[in-house]
């Protein structure tokens, strides 16, 4: 058997999951930007006929146990294994929308496998994950790897790797007499995507222009976020549920609610008007439906 990438045994780390910076206008050597849906056509094609080449050493994972961590390998349907259940029985899908140049919606595939569910509750998109995690290429170059956890926000990755976050629960940790920790029963799986989900044009010195992605995620725990403290959880700051904190900006000052502690510049901070009664419900003193938190009148 000769596998054709290891999880877990390469540790460069560039943080290159985070979204990519605009491309410097200086750079002589001009990517074409293709159409998204076009791409995204190419792209799905391809991802599909890894799944069906390939498979993941699953029967290792059949007697996991509590405190293991993932050592996913991944390798083809030939030879010896040619009667390997391929990746692509074996992933679930979820459809991700994202605009393209003239604000049309192109559906994206994300394809993921959970191997452990983990036993916590799940994160939303916006929060912040301690996890660990390695980055692949369909060819089995690790582009971004980091076996040691660290502390990632949900609205600052790339898009693939961000939706796959609450589709994981976190695990359980035992403190240790001398101070250290240990999470078992951590969520493990992968995620595979196109790059209209990750950095399309923007390539990297380790990610070509236009590379569908592979992420293996342990995610050992999470914490909620509320950036502006005002009590309202960031994820419920995106009002139109679109998971970009940027675009909700109810009082329209260019302070995007995520980060403005008056959400409806009525001189009332979001968190003495928001919920003060402390039901769990958003206050409507006049019932018109708008909360107050969002009603400036
Ligand atoms: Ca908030
Ligand atoms: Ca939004
Ligand atoms: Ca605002
Ligand atoms: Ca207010």
């Amino acid at each position: 058997m000769k596998p054709i990438f290891r999880l877990h045994t390469i540790s460069i780390f560039f943080i290159l999951i985070f979204c990519s910076c605009k491309k410097d206008e200086s750079n002589q050597s001009v990517i074409p930007l293709n159409d998204l849906t076009e791409q995204y056509i190419i792209e799905n094609d391809s991802i599909v006929q890894f799944m069906k080449s390939h498979f993941y050493n699953y029967q290792d994972f059949e007697n996991i146990t509590s405190y293991d961590s993932s050592d996913i390998i991944f390798d083809s349907i030939v030879g010896d294994n040619i009667n390997k259940t391929p990746i692509f029985d074996q992933v679930s899908t979820i459809q991700i929308g994202i605009k393209d140049e003239n604000d049309q919606i192109v559906n994206h595939n994300l394809y993921y496998h959970i191997i452990r569910n983990g036993k916590g509750e799940n994160p939303s998109v916006a929060d912040s994950v301690f996890v660990s995690y390695q980055g692949l290429l369909f060819d089995g170059k690790s582009f971004d790897s980091r076996e040691n956890p660290i502390w990632m926000e949900g609205k600052n990755l790339i898009r693939g790797f961000q939706e796959f976050l609450p589709l994981l629960k976190k695990g359980d940790v035992t403190i240790n007499s001398n101070g250290t920790y240990n999470f078992f029963d951590f969520g493990i799986g992968f995620v595979i995507f196109p790059s209209g989900l990750g950095y399309f044009q923007n390539g990297s010195i380790s990610i070509p222009p236009y590379s569908p992605l592979i992420f293996k995620v342990d995610m050992m725990t999470f914490s909620r976020t509320d950036h502006d403290n005002d009590t309202v959880l960031t994820i419920d700051e995106d009002l139109d549920g679109d998971h970009n904190f940027n675009n909700d900006d109810t009082d329209s000052d260019n302070i995007p609610n995520y980060v403005d502690n008056d959400d409806d510049n009525d001189g009332v901070l979001t968190r003495n008007e928001y919920d003060t009664n402390n039901d769990g419900i958003p206050d409507d003193s006049d019932g018109d439906g708008i909360p107050d938190y969002l009603d400036s009148n």
